[in-house]
């Protein structure tokens, strides 16, 4: 099966599958709906939960639950990335447009392509390099036929070197303890609030500590954003030590057999070496209470600040140990490749991305969701384009062969 293929029938709904259900459970509504949001493809929604797919005690088939979450998932990032997509669409439309045949020229213009994306310079040469390799070994001499690998490029070089993991260190049984770290304004208290949601949606008890006691109101916002998910804040008055009001908020977590405990702190900019110190002491002391936490210290950068974000992780990563990324506004910028600079020049995980500014528009980061959201309309005509199996001699004319090759 080929690589789009794959993609569009798992964030969409194979189409095999839904002509079996629509065989073996009569339920024509259903799949007739799917077909005609088909011809919508931007109000595309995820199939929806059929009375057909729970069995008698109301409980749904994992392999059902795993589908519908994939193609709620690809609906979300397809949604959030739309600006990136157009953009990223666009270009190597125009560039294959362009250069019709495969040769250094075309290269050298999807280097260009890339880096204006924010890419990042190595990631760009690593992936070219390693598109022209395969253009040569699979001898693809027209541009139009390198859509696909471009795409699946772009997913292998996310995961080499993949030595760490994008899911997080919560544990069963013990209270987990999450630092949120990052520069001024790039959403961490905002990314607090969404993740508190979504952890107490999977039945978890939750606990915020207000960190940040330097920037004024911003103790009030967390609480607003504790009463919305309707748990408990541990606060101290502004201008308080931020360590004292953790080590308060672990007390009270512990007392309390709370699960997740997830901590704001004030934003800092990352040349202001006495404010940068001040989180290594609020770590200490969540350290001195708990000896391997915090779990996860999380770094909130801003998607729209492009290579800018690149440098303030540099600047965090030496004073504390970074677990993970939350790359917050990606919805807001048409240069969703950082998340590719992020991965491959920090050798961070992104952990989380920001979609949008509502509850649920913080998601967990995959690499196949992130380049569906990225190419889904290139995805989904290209692979409408494939000729079936046993098509007339009508359509299988140059196109027909160059796609056997894949
Ligand atoms: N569009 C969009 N906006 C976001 C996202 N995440 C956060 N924001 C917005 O970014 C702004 C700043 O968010 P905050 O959570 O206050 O940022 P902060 O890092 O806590 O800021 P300081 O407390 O000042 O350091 C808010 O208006 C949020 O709504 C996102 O994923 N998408
Ligand atoms: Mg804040």
């Amino acid at each position: 099966m080929s690589f789009f293929k794959r993609l569009k029938d798992k964030f969409t709904g194979s189409e095999q599958q839904n002509e079996t259900l629509d065989e073996q459970e009569l339920q024509q509504d259903e799949t007739l709906d799917t077909q005609e949001q088909t011809t919508d493809e931007t109000k595309k929604k995820p199939k929806k939960l059929k009375e057909a797919d729970f069995d008698e005690d109301g409980l749904i088939s994992i392999e059902d639950f795993e589908e519908i979450e994939a193609q709620r998932l690809g609906a979300k990032f397809k949604a959030g990335l739309e600006k990136s997509r157009q953009n990223f669409q666009e270009q190597l439309n125009t560039l294959i447009a362009r250069y019709r045949k495969v040769d250094e020229d075309f290269f050298e213009a999807l280097e260009e392509m890339l880096i204006t994306a924010d890419v990042g310079f190595n990631t760009v040469m690593e992936l070219v390099d390693e598109l022209r390799d395969e253009a040569r070994k699979r001898n693809i001499q027209e541009t139009e036929d390198l859509r696909e690998v471009i795409v699946e490029k772009i997913v292998e070089i996310y995961h080499q070197n993949d030595d760490q993991s994008e899911s997080m260190d919560l544990q069963d049984g013990r209270l987990n303890v999450i630092l949120m770290v990052g520069v001024n304004g790039v959403g961490k208290t905002t990314t607090i609030g969404k993740l508190a949601h979504r952890y107490q949606a999977e039945g978890k008890k939750v606990m915020l500590a207000a960190g940040d006691t330097f920037r004024a109101g911003a103790i009030e916002q967390l609480k607003v954003w504790g009463e919305r998910v309707g748990i408990e804040v541990v606060s101290q008055a502004e201008g308080s030590d931020p360590a004292a009001v953790m080590y308060d908020a672990i007390n009270a977590a512990k007392n309390k057999d709370v699960d997740i405990l997830i901590c704001d702190t004030a934003g800092r900019l990352q040349n202001k070496s006495n404010l940068m110190n001040e989180l290594e002491k609020v770590k200490r002391v969540i350290g001195r209470s708990i000896p391997e936490a915090p779990h996860e210290v999380l770094l909130c950068l801003d998607a729209t600040t492009g290579q800018n974000a690149l440098s303030q992780a540099k600047s965090f990563k030496d004073v504390t140990n970074v677990t993970g990324i939350v790359l917050t506004k990606l919805d807001g910028t048409a240069k969703g490749g950082i998340v590719l600079a992020i991965r491959n020049e920090l050798h961070i995980p992104v952990k989380y991305v920001g979609l949008g500014e509502k509850l649920d528009d913080l998601q967990p980061f995959n690499p196949e969701s992130y380049v569906y959201g990225l190419f889904a309309d290139m995805i989904e005509e290209n692979v409408e384009e494939l000729p079936a199996e046993d098509t007339s001699d009508d359509v299988t004319d140059d196109e027909g062969q160059s796609h056997d090759t894949k």
